[in-house]
């Protein structure tokens, strides 16, 4: 069957008819009708109406090679003619996972050398979530089983992932969040900063709200700290400098274990493969996703430290937990010939030397001066752009988000995919892209604003 003998109508139609969307009010969506996206290539996806758009959200956070890599279908083809699938329970294995294993040590951050695979990332820290508890029990602690996250924080949308998260409207439909998990304030200077505060002290500040909840549980208590390297969903916060090393010594001090959530931030987002690395975190668990593949089969690896590693695998005994796909055989063999690409083209190096300082510096040289522009903020190709009524005050317009969706509606209709939470525009483009790729997005988001701006003052 090929969508082919379908006209776009048809394909809204039913869509409409029998899709349920993530995070979608399907009212609404059922009124529009969905935007088809049928094609890409490189930088750019197309729509059934052929319209070439430049995908700054590389899918959503995940497609860090871009579109059209023939490597990446042959091997999975090539897997799916050998051995399309076959468990790794009972006490069996397949090459690829064995062999991604191995890469993964290498890449992984000192001292986190293990792997366990899952299909998502809401399923790579479901396993975090429960390794961490179970390794304190087996170290004879099974009270110390509270967990620190953030508010904003997104760490994926099962139950687990859900309560782990700090979305206020997710937990409001959750009915009963997975019991002892706190969530502390996020490190986001430019709403939380308090006046004359420098970046370095608020970092501090945000990272002593850490302290706070372990002071008020007990240390004995509190098994984990867990937190994105950068928030992605919840905005592209970027965290000063002072905060993660200020986050990590009182994680040491109290004896509370480290949880990284790289599902957005791991494969190279950030200019180095991990963003640990960035901002020298020595984490004991570190959830990964998405871009492991580039997006191009569904696989997580939530990457396991020595420390939690060594009291799993000497006092553990069964550990009663996996998925049918844990270590699925074409997935693991697109994610080695994902990380070989990555490798071979030097796109994280790229990242770092290259095209990630140039697009900080576009940002600020042609988004940072818009009227309708409070601030730019990105780290390697992660960007932020927040969307306020008045750049002195901060004030944003009413109602919250409505502003940025008007952004957003006119980026794609000047061919530029970018994506809106609240009133912060974000950027996650493919790794792949050149400085001509950030000149071509920038010109188009520039003329985005001012579009925008037109409407807007109409109102
Ligand atoms: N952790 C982080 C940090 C994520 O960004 C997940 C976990 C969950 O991964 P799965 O594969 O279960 O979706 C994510 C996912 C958005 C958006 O609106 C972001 C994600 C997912 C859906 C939407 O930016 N990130």
């Amino acid at each position: 069957m090929t969508y082919q003998n379908y006209s776009l109508k048809q394909l809204q139609q039913i869509d409409a008819a029998h899709h349920l969307h993530p995070f979608t009010d399907h009212k609404e969506l059922r009124e529009a009708g969905s935007r088809i996206i049928t094609h890409a290539n490189g930088p750019f996806i197309y729509d059934a109406e052929g319209t070439e758009i430049l995908d700054g959200m590389a899918g959503l956070w995940c497609v860090n090679v871009g579109y059209g890599r023939d490597e990446l279908a042959d091997a999975a083809y090539a897997q799916m003619k050998e051995l399309p699938y076959y468990n790794s329970f009972f006490k069996c294995s397949t090459p690829t996972p064995v062999l991604l294993s191995k890469k993964l040590a290498e890449l992984a951050p000192k001292g986190v050398a293990q792997v366990f695979y899952g299909s998502s990332g809401s399923e790579a820290n479901d396993t975090a979530l429960r390794l961490v508890r179970h390794y304190w029990a087996l170290e004879g602690k099974p009270d110390k089983n509270r967990i620190i996250s953030r508010k904003m924080g997104y760490h994926g949308s099962t139950i687990a992932g859900t309560s782990l998260g700090g979305m206020d409207l997710m937990h409001k439909q959750l009915g009963g969040a997975v019991p002892n998990i706190v969530h502390v304030m996020m490190p986001y200077a430019y709403e939380l900063a308090l006046p004359g505060e420098s970046d370095h002290d608020f970092g501090l500040r945000a990272a002593k709200a850490v302290e706070d909840a372990i002071l008020e549980a007990g240390a004995d208590k509190v098994a984990a700290f867990i937190g994105e390297p950068v928030m992605g969903a919840g905005g592209v916060k970027i965290p000063p400098m002072s905060y993660w090393p200020e986050v990590q010594r009182i994680c040491r001090k109290y004896d509370v274990l480290l949880m990284l959530d790289e599902v957005i931030t791991g494969y190279g987002r950030t200019g180095e493969w991990f963003a640990a690395q960035t901002f020298g975190i020595e984490p004991d668990t570190i959830t990964t996703a998405k871009a492991l593949t580039s997006g191009y089969q569904p696989l997580s690896a939530l990457l396991v430290g020595d420390r939690i590693a060594a009291t799993l695998v000497e006092k553990g005994g069964e550990f009663y937990h996996g998925y049918t796909y844990s270590g699925h055989p074409v997935a693991c063999a697109v994610a080695l010939k994902n990380l070989e690409i990555m490798e071979r083209e030097g796109l994280v190096d790229r990242v770092k030397n290259d095209t990630g300082p140039y697009f900080a510096q576009a940002l600020q040289e042609r988004i940072a001066g818009h009227e309708l522009v409070g601030e730019v903020r990105s780290i390697g190709l992660m960007g932020a752009i927040e969307i306020v009524k008045n750049r002195a005050t901060k004030e944003r317009f009413l109602p919250a988000g409505s502003a940025a969706v008007t952004v957003r509606d006119h980026a794609i209709a000047q061919g530029m995919m970018l994506r809106a939470t609240g009133d912060t525009m974000i950027l996650s483009p493919p790794l792949i892209w050149t400085r001509e790729t950030i000149d071509m997005a920038c010109e188009r988001i520039a003329r985005a604003l001012d579009l925008a701006l037109a409407d807007l003052r109409k109102k």
